[in-house]
């Protein structure tokens, strides 16, 4: 019988009151059960009816409060099991099982036997069902034991004495829960225990609201992946990027990406979206604030977008809505005009009042001409000329004019007719139509060719015919003739250029062929005459018209939608090609596969096999080269991005980019031939060679992949990929960029992962911009070269070990960085970590890159200090401490070597204190840099023995 519970009960639960307190749960925790808030009885079931008893006791607001004890510590073989009632997990895949509880201390109960138990056991078990078979049949087999659960803290009666009580508290969790709930079971095997409370919860992440999105209450995920959640923009609010959080297995949301923004006529205040006051607007949503109506608008109403114009003023369509309303303009000034016989040129002065506008065109108009193109001598016109502005169509009000009357004088058609001997020239011609007045005389004006500013001469005559003597035999005259009338002179009717001759000569020769002459020169300056009749006022024919100044273009050189600036070299998309197969004509030479000696299979690449093989082109010698090829079934897009890798690889020139030599398109398989790399990918050949080369060695292939990329950088080409894995090197050492196909962006990398945006990135290689927000730039290929950095440096370790990728993007967006590499130099480590600038405009460029590592490489002494930190917060010795082999892993971040070690019978630290590299190798620990890890950490280890400390 229970002999020692009574009294513990009593002041246990009088003394553990105060500590209960008021029971607030962090809200990222949901209760599903709480058996000190559960009203009434719990209705868990206990068996044998001499175990676990409820106890009723009031808590500190002086509620009922059910507990369960057990003491019955006098008797050996107890068995004695208590069970709730099915609790329902409410979609939760994992519950935490929080248990409160004090526990008597064996000794300090007088005479008990050695069969007193100082810890109980906790079950589950997952059920559909709310009516589980009675107790008595239960099965241990069909409950899952979740944990032993001792006591941190055990009190004696002394402590129940003097109050002093030692509530314990223990936390467990169960994950991968499917079904519709869980029973909880505890099993007492004869201790002294009093349950004081046991609750179940699950995590969830709470609504938030950030960058004006809603994320709602999430549950977190079974294991321990985040679970990707996409927000709602607030009321009021729209989406600029599609807003989205992670919620982390712990109830904590994680990287925020994308977010909403207010819509027109709202403004954020507070982190919500408030109407815009009236008297002010917001024309965008991309603006971040309501601003005051520009001059001659209002807004009389809240969550204007726009402000509407004051009477008599208009907004165009095309002006933006923070532009001051504007009206037309006043009238020009009266046009003064000057004319003559076929031309009216008017000039007026702009009009007093723009309307508040720099855009004024004029329009003029011209009434009574016959035609558009043509003005009749001595004629009246009446032009009206209109002052119109960018908003004049919208205004209703009658438009105002400056009109002017204009009459154009006389003419003069001229039709000459000559005849010419050694020194003169006869020249004959049509006076004007008798309508235009009496001809008083013509006037003849003739000048020796080129000798114009030197001399000419003024003949008058009354008849249309006259004869020039005195001229110079083969010398070449320029004649005008103008008629004058009471109206005065008209103009000239045209310039003719006539020849003496070389000899005297009967020159009057068929009357025909004369008049043929005479009007095909006359044809010739009619025409002239009506291109001078052509009217123009400012440049314009009569009618309406607009008078506009074209704008200024700037233009640049564009190929295939690239600019090409002189004396920069740049490379061209394969996209920006309308047929690719031309991208790849432009960049690869076709190669004859007659050429081509296929030797071995080398790999496996995204579109079929890689072999090596031989190369022939004639009059060159035989080289070694590598084949991609084309797997047969291809698509043809899959041909496209295949040989895209060609067309852009055919552009690059620089000893460390991968060469191409040509591709394979006029037969099948289709190939792409590339200079050959005898060492293979950097990432294995590393791997091969773990701690064979000196700092220098190491130091020269990055070198060798920065000037690479320092090049690709120059030509605007942006890798994406930039990992070990994609740098070939050759049997010299000698490091180049590869894998620069469109599509294997990132399709055949295993290391790539979909982003929450869907496409698929590298995450351990990737800049946090290029993640986030696919902010792919040189900077971001420079973040990766740091990476490859440590790779390179650690020989070939993976970026941040076993991590998740949503771990490391959680650990890099809170500061984390790589440590330094085992015997990696303190420069080399700070390079990397200048790479890894959250800022992209702080990390250095390719081309510093180049020039740090080159002063490195003439001053090794640089390199001499070490940062040697192994482990990822440098902890001194980690190891100190541990009692075992299990914990002696897990301290140095190894315990994935855990099994390793005990299948090979180390199972205490002792033992492990003489292990040799090759037992390591023997035993399963293969790369060379985990070795050199446990080596050193067991090296440690023995100084601690020794009473010696070494740091790791
Ligand atoms: O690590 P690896 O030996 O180097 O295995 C891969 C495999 O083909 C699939 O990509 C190897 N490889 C690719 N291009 C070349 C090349 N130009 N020279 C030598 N090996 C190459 C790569």
């Amino acid at each position: 019988m229970a002999l020692y519970w009574i009294y513990p009960s009593i002041f246990i639960l009088y003394a553990v009151r105060p500590c209960l307190g008021l029971r607030n749960y962090p809200d990222n925790e949901v209760t599903l059960l709480d058996s000190v808030s559960a009203l009434g009885d719990l209705g868990w079931e206990a068996y044998p009816a001499e175990g676990w008893e409820e106890i009723s006791v009031m808590d500190e607001r002086n509620t009922p409060m059910r507990t369960y004890q057990v003491c019955n510590v006098m008797e050996a073989n107890q068995n004695n099991w208590l069970r709730t009632g099915l609790i329902p997990r409410h979609g939760a895949q994992r519950v935490y099982v929080e248990i409160k509880f004090t526990l008597r201390d064996c000794n300090s109960l007088p005479g008990v036997p050695g069969t007193c138990k100082e810890t109980f056991n906790v079950y589950y078990h997952e059920s559909n069902s709310e009516t589980p078979p009675p107790l008595r049949h239960l099965r241990e087999s069909q409950y899952l034991k979740i944990d032993t659960i001792a006591a941190d803290e055990s009190f004696t009666q002394t402590d129940v004495g003097d109050r002093v009580m030692k509530l314990n508290t223990e936390v467990r969790d169960i994950g991968g829960l499917t079904k519709r709930g869980i029973y909880l079971a505890f099993q007492d095997l004869g201790a002294c225990i009093a349950l004081v409370s046991v609750r179940v919860f699950y995590k969830r992440c709470p609504l938030a609201v950030l960058n004006l999105a809603r994320f709602a209450d999430t549950v977190t995920g079974g294991d321990s992946a985040l679970v990707e959640v996409r927000g709602a923009c607030l009321e009021d609010a729209e989406e600029l990027e599609p807003p989205r959080m992670f919620c982390s297995a712990d109830g904590g949301w994680l990287v925020p990406i994308g977010r909403c923004v207010c819509r027109p006529g709202f403004e954020e205040v507070d982190g919500h979206c408030q109407p815009c006051r009236s008297g002010f607007y917001k024309a965008s949503a991309m603006d971040a604030y309501c601003v005051k109506c520009p001059p001659h608008s209002y807004s009389h109403q809240d969550k204007a977008s726009e402000c509407v114009c004051e009477r008599g003023f208009y907004r165009a369509e095309t002006d933006p809505r923070s532009m001051a309303c504007t009206r037309p303009p006043s009238a020009p000034g009266t046009p003064i005009s000057t004319a003559n016989e076929t031309a009216v040129t008017l000039e007026w002065s702009p009009p007093r009042d723009s309307g508040g506008r720099g855009d004024v065109t004029y329009s003029v108009h011209c009434a009574g001409a016959r035609r558009k193109t043509e003005l009749l001598p001595r004629t009246t016109y009446s032009f009206s000329v209109e002052a119109l502005n960018g908003v004049s169509h919208l205004s209703p009000s009658p438009r105002t004019l400056a009109t002017v009357n204009v009459t154009t004088s006389q003419t003069v058609s001229v039709v000459l007719k000559e005849r010419r001997s050694k020194d003169s020239i006869t020249l004959a011609w049509h006076g004007p139509d008798s309508s235009e007045g009496n001809v008083l005389e013509y006037e003849v004006t003739y000048y020796e060719k080129n000798q114009r500013d030197q001399n000419y001469t003024v003949l008058k005559t009354k008849a249309n015919v006259m004869t020039v003597d005195g001229l110079k035999p083969g010398t070449t005259y320029v004649f005008r003739v103008r008629a004058r009338t009471e109206g005065g002179h008209g103009n000239y009717g045209g310039e003719i250029e006539l020849e003496t001759s070389h000899e005297d000569m009967l020159a009057v020769g068929d009357p025909n062929q004369s008049t043929i002459l005479a009007a095909s020169v006359a044809g010739g300056i009619v025409l002239l005459v009506l291109l001078v009749a052509c009217f123009v006022v400012s440049g314009r024919h009569c009618g309406y018209i607009k008078a506009k100044q074209d704008p200024e273009e700037e233009k640049m050189q564009f190929q295939h939608g690239r600019v090409n600036l002189p004396g920069s070299r740049t490379y061209i998309h394969p996209h920006t090609y309308e047929d690719p197969n031309q991208a790849v004509r432009d960049f690869a030479q076709e190669i004859d596969v007659s050429n081509i000696r296929i030797e071995r299979v080398i790999g496996a690449g995204e579109f079929g096999e890689v072999c090596s093989g031989r190369l022939r082109l004639p009059s060159k010698r035989e080289i070694h080269v590598a084949i991609k090829s084309l797997k047969a079934g291809y698509t043809e897009q899959q041909r496209r991005d295949f040989l895209s890798e060609a067309s852009i690889m055919g552009q690059f020139d620089h000893p460390n980019i991968i060469r191409l030599e040509g591709v394979v398109t006029r037969c099948k398989p289709v190939m792409i031939i590339t200079e050959y790399m005898e060492n293979g990918s950097l990432d294995t050949f590393l791997k091969k060679h773990d701690g064979q080369f000196t700092v220098l060695q190491l130091l020269g292939m990055l070198r060798g992949i920065a000037a690479g990329m320092q090049y690709l950088s120059e030509m605007n080409y942006v890798h994406r990929d930039l990992a070990a894995r994609n740098i070939l090197v050759n049997s010299n050492l000698v490091s180049k960029v590869s894998d620069f196909g469109l599509s294997r962006v990132l399709e055949d990398d295993p290391d790539a992962a979909y982003t929450t945006r869907g496409g698929k990135i590298p995450i351990r290689w990737t800049a946090p911009e290029a993640i986030a927000y696919r902010k792919f730039t040189s900077a971001s290929d420079v973040w990766s070269y740091g990476i490859v950095m440590w790779e390179v440096i650690s020989y070939g370790e993976r970026p941040y070990w076993e991590m998740s990728n949503q771990d490391v993007i959680k650990a890099i967006d809170e500061g984390y960085r790589l440590p330094a590499p085992m015997d990696c130099p303190v420069v080399m480590h700070q390079l990397m970590l200048d790479c890894w600038e959250k800022n992209r405009s702080e990390r250095p460029k390719f081309g510093q890159i180049v020039s740090t590592l080159d002063r490195l490489i003439r001053s090794p002494s640089c390199l001499k200090p070490l940062a040697n930190s192994a482990v990822w917060e440098d902890p001194p010795s980690p190891e100190a401490g541990v009692s075992t082999v299990e914990d002696w892993l897990e301290s140095i971040k190894m315990s994935q070597y855990k099994d390793h070690f005990t299948t090979a019978g180390y199972v205490t630290l002792d033992s492990v204190l003489y292990v040799s590299a090759s037992e390591l190798g023997k035993l399963g620990v293969a790369l060379a840099g985990h070795q050199k890890k446990i080596l050193t950490s067991i090296q440690s280890l023995q100084a601690q023995q020794q009473g010696t400390h070494v740091q790791v």
